[in-house]
Formats: structure tokens, sequence, C-alpha cells
């Protein structure tokens, strides 16, 4: 039986009488297969975490006689109310992977690795730490994760060890986003009540591929409920075929139609004016310039007609405040444009001239829970270090408004080469693929001294490192306590083994534990995870056995619409940042060029953007064979481009065409779209494992970052990963 209480076979005979009976007849219903087919066989179900992506989605996994069987969502699971997607699913499946590594592995030459015992792996690497330690000071050391799960430990870890060197994927992510939203408002990632919004304009964001289920699940309930939306993106998106209108836009361009956008709300005095009067920083100062910025300015920069901008800013201001700029992730507003901070900024602002903060609708900031921690006496605190960090985040000279903590990851190969990196721990990350100008890279990892991978597979970083230690694979280990649910209510998750492990792995923790007995740091971790976990939990009074039961709690606590509370310097949302004009910086949202324009007089001449498919995590599922599989039955690798500009380069659909620039060179497949702009090519950024040692995913398609120079952005030093122009043509027969 299913929730409703329908079994399969009765829905079938119901729905359609004749051929569907005598189908029902002769199959068994689902859950009778379910029951019958090893009924033998013990059926567990276990509630924990999807590590599919960084939605940490709240999932049941089944398993049958000790094998992982199926998955269902945690309905009450703030981050995805219930769903789970393709990946989720799929990946289940790669606990079984052929490519998974079974025990600690010491490399001894090229692509050659030997087992070794983890006690051999400990002493080693403990030695060599020591010693790099002594010899090139602290600073020397870096750890580089996916800042998710078990961050906290790590980072007490690199903090144990005396270096401020703690780097994240944001300057391959999110960094203008956070950092944007973080200097206009106080809060570098708010929330949206999708559900009861009225109109909302979606720029680069796509939440259908980029998912964040619970996202969309609220955006088809607000749409069921007569709300629009618009998309502008230079390609059609599957969240553009979703929303009411698209808006095809010229790459890089965005920040120019949203300016204008705010000269129309402001010329036309469709701004909430008692909100700005009340909440805002600066209104005058940045009416005043914004006045040039006319939408026939616009329509100039974009190539959107100034028509549309206008009614993009009627539409917004009509439905105000349950309207929104949506305040994006990867795509335009993430590290792409040497204008996305700028970009970000205004579109803050702009949702600011809504008045929809804290408002039903609009934007908010997650209730925050708040955790408790070991107690200090017992469990001493490393001191803490502030940095700046060895890339310049932090340092006033440098990046001064880019957090420690979060670093500029894709610097970490010039710094090797430099000599100001030595030995470094990379976590739940993947700088070989995942990072621009993969040669520099490869030469910048190959300076250090010692490097350490923690992975599951034996990935491009991981095959590269001195030493790989294998984490148990997330269904079967166990993690710190989450609080990643907390999307619009106080939420506790966590993520607990479904299986035992099937090879000689161990959970981070555990890892950790007897590394910092080898590397000299061993009183810092002197707790077990329970322990650890416990003193989270002892402000909530939630017990640890009861989370481990369900999985996902609902504290009570939930986000309220009132008035605004900006955690600003002035504790108003800031058109004109005091931050910004202390370190000389724009203070108020302007204009600004991308850094590279397409040669429009070159037939061959492209940029190129990149996004998500649904189905892949960036480039570590196509490893996976269902989700490759999804990838080669719908020709999903194919590039796009657009009819006119293949035309006049002799390329057909299907056909093969080589993309080259001064980085890299690739082949790639054409898909003639006209649901792409005429200034780029779009490449579906899940593909191109290198690593021979995925088997599964190696040589299909190629990435973007065969062909991204090593860029830094002046202000925040992230990748500006859509400012590549690449030449196209037809790859001869
Ligand atoms: N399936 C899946 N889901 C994921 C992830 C994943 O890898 N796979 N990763 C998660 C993570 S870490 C992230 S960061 C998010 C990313 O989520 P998004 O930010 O939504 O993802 P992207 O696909 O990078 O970019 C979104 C859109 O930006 C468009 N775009 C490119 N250039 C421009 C431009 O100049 N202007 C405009 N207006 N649009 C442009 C692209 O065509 C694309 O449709 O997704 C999260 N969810
Ligand atoms: N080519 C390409 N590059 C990208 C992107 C892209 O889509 N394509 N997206 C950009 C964005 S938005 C982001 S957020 C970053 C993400 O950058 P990364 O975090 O480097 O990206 P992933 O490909 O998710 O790599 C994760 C690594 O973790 C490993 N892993 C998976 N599960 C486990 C586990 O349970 N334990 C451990 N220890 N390791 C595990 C995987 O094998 C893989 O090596 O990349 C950026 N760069
Ligand atoms: S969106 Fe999919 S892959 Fe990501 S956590 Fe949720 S179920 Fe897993
Ligand atoms: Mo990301």
């Amino acid at each position: 039986m299913n929730k409703r209480g329908i079994s399969r076979r009765k829905f079938l005979i119901g729905s359609a009488v004749g051929g569907a009976s005598v189908l029902a007849s002769s199959y068994l219903s689902f859950d009778a297969w379910a029951t019958t087919e090893k009924a033998s066989e013990d059926i567990n179900v276990t509630p924990t975490l999807c590590d599919g992506c960084g939605n940490w989605c709240a999932i049941k996994v089944y398993t049958r006689g000790g094998r992982v069987w199926k998955a269902e969502g945690i309905p009450i699971a703030g981050n995805n109310h219930g769903r789970v997607c393709a990946k989720g699913h799929a990946l289940l499946h790669e606990v079984y992977n052929k490519d998974r590594i079974k025990t600690p592995l010491k490399r001894v030459g090229p692509n050659k690795f030997d087992p070794i015992s983890w006690e051999q792996a400990y002493k080693e690497i403990g030695e060599k730490v020591k010693a790099i330690k002594e010899k090139h000071g602290p600073e020397s050391l870096f750890l580089l994760q996916y800042p998710e799960g078990n961050a906290g430990l790590t980072m007490r870890f690199i903090n144990a060890l005396g270096s401020p060197n703690a780097f994240s994927h944001a300057s391959t992510c999110f960094l203008p986003r956070n950092i944007g939203w973080w200097i206009s408002t106080g809060s570098a990632k708010p929330e949206h009540d999708l559900e009861y919004s009225r109109f909302g304009l979606f720029i680069g964001r796509n939440i259908a591929a980029g998912l964040h289920l619970r996202q969309l699940s609220d955006l088809s309930k607000a749409k069921d409920r007569g709300a629009r939306f618009v998309v502008v993106d230079p390609r059609y998106s599957e969240i553009a075929a979703f929303a009411h209108d698209w808006v095809q836009i010229t790459p890089g361009t965005d920040l120019a139609l949203i300016l204008a956008v705010a000269n129309t709300l402001i010329k036309e005095n469709l701004y909430q004016k008692d909100y700005v009067d009340k909440f805002t920083e600066g209104f005058d100062e940045w009416a005043q310039q914004v006045k040039e910025y006319t939408p026939e300015w616009a329509e100039q920069k974009t190539g959107v007609p100034k028509a549309v901008i206008v009614k993009l800013a009627h539409d917004l201001a009509d439905a105000a405040p349950r309207s929104f700029v949506h305040r994006g992730y990867h795509g335009a507003m993430g590290t792409q444009y040497k204008n996305s901070f700028q970009l970000v900024r205004a579109i803050a602002c702009v949702n600011g001239l809504l008045g929809n903060f804290n408002q039903r609708g609009g934007l908010f900031e997650s209730p925050k829970v708040k955790l408790g921690k070991l107690d200090p006496k017992k469990h001493p605190v490393p001191p803490a270090i502030e940095g700046p960090m060895v890339d310049g985040s932090g340092d006033t000279d440098k990046y001064p408004i880019t957090p420690v903590g979060l670093g500029l990851s894709h610097a970490i190969p010039e710094l090797a080469i430099a000599g100001k990196l030595k030995a470094g721990f990379v976590y739940h990350n993947n700088p070989l693929r995942t990072c621009p100008n993969p040669a520099r890279v490869i030469e910048g990892y190959k300076k250090l001294d010692l490097l350490v991978s923690f992975d599951y597979v034996l990935s491009e970083t991981a095959s590269l490192s001195h030493y790989i230690l294998p984490e148990s694979y997330y269904l079967e280990r166990d993690d710190v306590v989450h609080t990643h649910h907390s999307y619009d209510s106080e939420q506790i998750s966590i993520r607990q083994p479904v299986m035992k492990p099937l090879y000689d792995t161990k959970p981070m923790v555990v890892i950790l534990t007897e590394l910092a007995k080898h590397v000299g740091i061993g009183e810092y971790f002197n707790f077990t995870l329970d322990e650890y976990n416990e003193a989270s939990l002892a402000p909530l009074g939630v017990s640890l056995d009861r989370l481990k039961k369900e999985g996902v709690i609902d504290l009570g606590g939930k986000w309220v619409p009132g008035e605004p509370h900006f955690k600003t310097p002035s504790g108003k949302l800031e058109f004109v940042s005091s931050t910004l004009k202390d370190l000389n910086l724009p203070a108020m949202p302007e204009w600004e060029e991308p850094l590279v324009m397409p040669d429009k007089n070159d037939p061959h001449s492209f940029r190129m953007i990149h996004g998500k498919q649904a189905h892949h995590t960036h480039a570590r599922t196509v490893n996976q064979k269902y989700l490759k599989e999804i990838s080669l039955l719908n020709d999903m690798t194919r590039v796009w481009i657009h009819p006119d500009r293949a035309k006049a380069l002799g390329i057909k659909d299907g056909d093969c065409m080589t993309l080259s620039n001064r980085i890299g060179k690739g082949r790639a497949r054409a898909k003639v779209t006209e649901g792409i702009h005429r200034d780029c090519i779009f490449l579906p950024s899940g593909y191109g494992v290198y690593s021979r040692n995925l088997q599964t995913g190696f040589g299909l398609g190629v990435s973007y970052n065969d062909f991204l120079p090593t860029y830094f952005d002046p202000v925040l030093g992230h990748n500006m990963s859509s400012e590549i122009i690449v030449r196209v043509e037809k790859t001869p027969t």
C-alpha cells in the first residue's frame, strides 16, 4: 500500500478498464512485489541526509537484507518537503560503485597506489605535517573543503594546526552573491517566501536544474494560485520553460537591465516609499545616480527592448511587496562576471525598493538554531585564528571583504607555485576538475610537498594526492548535527549510517581524531562524535536518540513576517554602503562592463556560458551509471549554439565542433537551438571527467574550466567563470 492506501494494482484496475486490468492481474502490485520477492529479508528504514548536492535533503533510506534499496523524502524537512531528485535516488547505488577506494592509499608513482594501513597513513602524514610546519610555518598548511556537514570539525583541525588557510568552493560558486547581499542587507543568503509571492523575476537562477526542491515546489504552488514569474537568461532554461515569460539577454549585461528597472521604479514613483524612508540608507544619492540608467540605455547594453524592461518594473511594482528579484546562486550573480558583485548589490537594492524584506511573499532570513558547544574546560578549544589568509582574503590591502574561512580556492595552485603553500588537506572537493585552467591547477598542486585527499573515489585531485584517506560513503557514516533545514522554521537534522561500511573506510570525525594525535594537536580532539553531537543538542532539549530516530526535528520556531531588521552598519538596507565607501570601492551599485566581449566581426567568436543539469552535480555524478545513462539517452552533453551562427560556420545539429582558446581545446557536438543567445554557446557543466580512475564517467564531454583563464576578480577575487571567449569551428571530417 502507498501513502494514500491505494495499491498499485487497484490503481491500474480503477484507472483503465480492460487492458490495464489484464496487465494488473499478471503483474504483482508494487507493494506485493516489495514484500514477496525477497520476503525472507529484513527491511530496515533509516532517516538520514542525502549527500548528492549542497541541499542535504532529508531522506529515509530503505535497506533489504542489508542492501540499499530505495529512498523517500522526509515530508517536514525544510529544504525538500518530502521530495528526492534523480540524483538522490541514483547516488544510493554509488555505495556499490566498483571505483570506490577500499583502504587508505599511498601514491607510489604516476597513477600507482599502494594500499596501506590506517596506522601507517596517520603516522607518515603526521611526521610530514610536523616537519613542514616546523620548516615553513603553520601558514604553509591549508584545508580545502565543501564546507557543509563536518566543517566545524575540519575548521577546528586546521585552526589547531595554527593555520588560517581554510578554503571552500566559494570563489568558484557563490562569492559575489553572498558578499553582495551581506553588504546590502546584513544577510548573506536571504530565503524566499515563494509560495505567497505574486510576481517574481529570476535572473540567471535556474532552480529547476541547479535544483532547490523546496523552492521549486513552493513556486509551483504560487503558480497554481495565480502568481507570475519571468526568467532572464541568455538561454531557454528549465525554469524559463516553467515560467510565464522568458527574457533573452546578452550574457554579462544583467546589471544594465536591473539598473534600468531601478530607474523606472524611481522615475515613475513606483517604489514602496514608506518602506524606503524607514528602512533604507542612501536612497536620494542612489536615485540621483540611477537617473542615467534609462531603459533606452539598457536596451543598447542588453538587447532587451526598453518596453520589456519597463514592463518588468511595472509588474514588480504592481505586486509589491509580494514580488521579488530572486537572490541568485551561481549563474549571473555568482562567480561569473566582473560585474557580478555590482549586479547582486543592484538586485538587493531593487528588492529594497519593492519593500519586500521580511514581508509575506518576499525575502527573509532563516530562523537560526543555536547549537551548544563542548565544555571548553574538558575539551580545549584551539586559539581562534583571524587571518588574513594567504590568498589575501580578509587583508585590507587585497580582498578586504572576502571573508577568512571561505577563501579563494582557485588561488591555491598559484600560491603553491609561489612557494607559499606547502601542504594541504582536500575534503569533499575536487579542485583539479572544478577550478579553472586545469593545466595550471595540476602544475600548482604538483608543487606541494604533501597533499592528502579525503574522498570515496579516486577523483582527479585524489589521483594526484600523496595519500588518499577514504571517508565512508554517506550511507555508511555518522556526521555532525545539522541545522541546514531551517528554511522558514528552526530545524535540526542528522546523517547516520543505513548500513555497515563495505570496506576499510571511516567517518571523517574518526579520521580527524586520529590524524590530530599524529600531527600533535590531539588535545583538541578528545571527544567522540556522539559527545560532540550531544553537546550540540544540549540547549535544545532534544536527545541524540530522538534525533536519530526522527532524522529531522522541527523545533517550533518559525519565521514571522514583520518589520525588517538589517544587520548592516546603519541597521538599514544600504543603497549607499558605508563599508564600501570606507574602502574606496563604489559605494552604490553602478554600471560596470564585463571583462571580455566576443568579437562582433568574427563569426567564430563566442562567449562560453555554462550551467547545471538537473541530473548531475558539478562534475562528480557522471561517474554514476544511471545518471550518465540519462545524459546519453537524451544526448545531453551537446553544446548549444544559435541556428544563425551555426549556419554561418557550416555547423548542423549533431555536428562535431572544435572549441579553442589560449587555455584549452576540446570537441563537442552541437545542439543547434534558438534557445541560446547569438553571442554565446552554452556548455552543460557536469562533464569532462579526466580521472581514469572514474571508469564510468571518464572522457564524456568537456568542461568550461578547460577554457577558463585563472582570473581573480579585482574586488572579491572570484574566478569570473563566464568571462570566456572561445573560437568555434566545425571539426573537419
Ligand atoms: N542538479 C544540480 N543542482 C544543484 C547543483 C548541481 O550541481 N546540480 N549545485 C548546487 C550548487 S553548488 C549551486 S551553486 C546551484 C547553482 O544554481 P544556479 O545558479 O541556478 O545554476 P547555473 O546553472 O550555474 O546558472 C543558472 C543559469 O544562469 C544562466 N546564465 C549564464 N550566464 C548568464 C548571464 O549572463 N545572465 C543571465 N541572466 N543568466 C545567465 C545559465 O544559462 C543558467 O540557466 O545549484 C545547486 N543545485
Ligand atoms: N567542471 C565544473 N566545475 C565547477 C562546477 C561545475 O558544475 N562543473 N560548479 C562550480 C560550483 S557551483 C561549485 S559549488 C564547485 C563545487 O566544487 P567541488 O566541491 O570540488 O565539486 P564536486 O564535483 O561536487 O566535488 C566533490 C568531491 O567530493 C567527493 N565526494 C563525494 N562524496 C563524498 C563523500 O561522501 N565524502 C568525501 N570525503 N568526498 C566525497 C567527490 O568524489 C568529488 O571528488 O565547483 C565549481 N566548479
Ligand atoms: S537536491 Fe537531490 S541530490 Fe541534492 S540533496 Fe536533494 S535529493 Fe540529494
Ligand atoms: Mo555552487
